[in-house]
């Protein structure tokens, strides 16, 4: 217990005798050592707990570790992770509750305590100041003997003091140490590495492609107006993709664009051929079952000017197709209808299975830009000639990395996407 508090009781008493009054506040320093008492008892009891709750806490943070281990190359159910992780921040409560948080804050009081205790005695107005200042109005042979024992009062008190908030820091050190305990010898929490969705894998891949053949990356909104969605790309009014039943709207008659052509549009106009523009991203289409989800990416191409023809569009296709892949394909171009192409065809590449089966994949659309595009880009199409295409990234990334199912993509399930971060 606090000797501190001990002597500054036993030189209290020595003060009581001296000034016929209790200039400490005796029961004011009684209360201070009885609520130590009564701290050092809570300490007690719960170091034991909170050494459990310690020890446990580090097991659990070294079965989570391990389980972030395995996990990146088994199938450690989330639902154990999540487990692992509520059962931490639970412990961790719990030892922020039962440890001496509020001690801590009442013995921050006490000492406060014990200062203006000191003040008041001690302080320049403080009672024995004035007792000093007293002295010289006594006679001399009292004034002798009352000088010293008031000066030894003041030593005694002064140590006391000093002691008791020696006793009290070091107190409070303790209880601290007991709720924020830290082992240094557990290992570090290690950082997860991110990694790219394969998704964006894929479009960065094609981006990359297609800049090597001298295509530039163009960017734009993902809400646009009907001009730009529809009109400029040679739509009829009445074409189904235009209806509400298609495309997701806007009360203000602005729609989610259904393909990243609008941003060629938008490029487009601002250019003089020779153009070569890629644009990759988001698009929209009111449609969602196994097959088709609401939200999917495109990469689109546009290449405008003299004398471009349908053998340049199959040239580079042929060549993006082998680049992505990193393997030949036999390919088909299938005549097809597109508004804002003409021809328009769509592709298929011949995919021979390990099993020995064979099948046409159509993986794109394609084209000769249709005059009414140019026109709505200001090109003239009388002296320029331009081809397009289109693909769906998820497509192509399912292909090259075997996925089965288009949903896996935007499940986020992490065991998934990290095979291929
Ligand atoms: C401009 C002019 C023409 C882009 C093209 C296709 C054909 C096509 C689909 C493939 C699968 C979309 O993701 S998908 O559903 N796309 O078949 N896209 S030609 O034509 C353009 C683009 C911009 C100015």
């Amino acid at each position: 217990m606090s000797t501190g508090l001990e002597k500054l009781l036993a030189a209290s008493s020595g003060l009581e005798a001296l000034f016929q009054q209790d200039p400490l506040g005796l029961s004011e320093v009684r209360r201070v050592q009885e609520q130590l008492r009564e701290q050092e008892r809570v300490l007690q009891s719960v170091r034991p707990y909170l050494e459990q709750s310690h020890r446990a806490a580090q097991e659990l943070q070294r079965q989570a570790d391990l389980m972030a281990q395995a996990s990146s190359s088994l199938s450690v159910p989330n639902d154990l992770l999540r487990e692992i992780a509520k059962q931490q921040e639970m412990s961790q409560k719990l030892a922020e509750q039962v440890t001496g948080s509020d001690i801590y804050k009442q013995i921050q009081q006490q000492i406060a305590q014990i200062e203006s205790v000191r003040i008041g005695v001690l302080g320049k107005n403080g009672l024995l100041s004035q007792r000093l200042k007293g002295l010289g109005a006594l006679p001399p042979d009292i004034r002798k003997l009352e000088g010293e024992r008031v000066n030894r009062a003041k030593v005694e008190l002064t140590e006391a003091l000093a002691e008791t908030n020696n006793d009290l820091e070091r107190h409070a050190v303790s209880a601290r140490l007991l709720y924020e305990r830290v082992d240094v010898t557990l290992p570090g929490r290690r950082a997860e590495r991110g990694g790219l969705h394969p998704i964006t894998r894929t479009l960065d891949r094609s981006v990359e492609i297609f800049a090597r053949l001298g295509y530039e990356l163009a960017e734009g909104p993902e809400i646009e107006d009907d001009w730009h969605n529809f009109e400029a790309l040679n739509f009829p009014p009445d074409h189904p993709a235009r209806t509400m039943h298609d495309t997701f709207w806007f009360p203000d008659g602005r729609l989610l664009r259904t393909h990243t052509s609008p941003v060629q549009i938008r490029a487009a106009k601002g250019r003089t051929p020779p153009i070569r523009l890629i644009s990759i991203g988001k698009v929209y289409r009111s449609d969602s079952d196994q097959t088709h989800s609401p939200m999917f990416h495109q990469i689109e191409g546009l290449l405008v000017g003299e004398d471009v023809s349908f053998a340049d569009l199959k040239g580079t296709l042929t060549e993006f197709v082998r680049a992505f892949f990193e393997r030949d394909f036999e390919m088909r171009f299938r005549p097809s209808y597109f508004p804002f192409v003409e021809p328009g065809a769509e592709v298929d590449i011949r995919w021979d299975r390990e099993d020995g089966t064979t099948s046409w994949l159509e993986v794109l659309g394609c084209g000769m830009v249709h005059p009414n595009v140019l026109r709505a880009c200001d090109i003239d199409p009388e002296r320029y000639t331009g081809f397009a295409f289109g693909m769906g990234a998820e497509r192509f990334a399912m292909l090259r990395y075997g996925i089965d199912d288009l949903r896996q993509f935007f499940e986020n399930d992490l065991r998934f996407l990290r095979q291929f971060a």
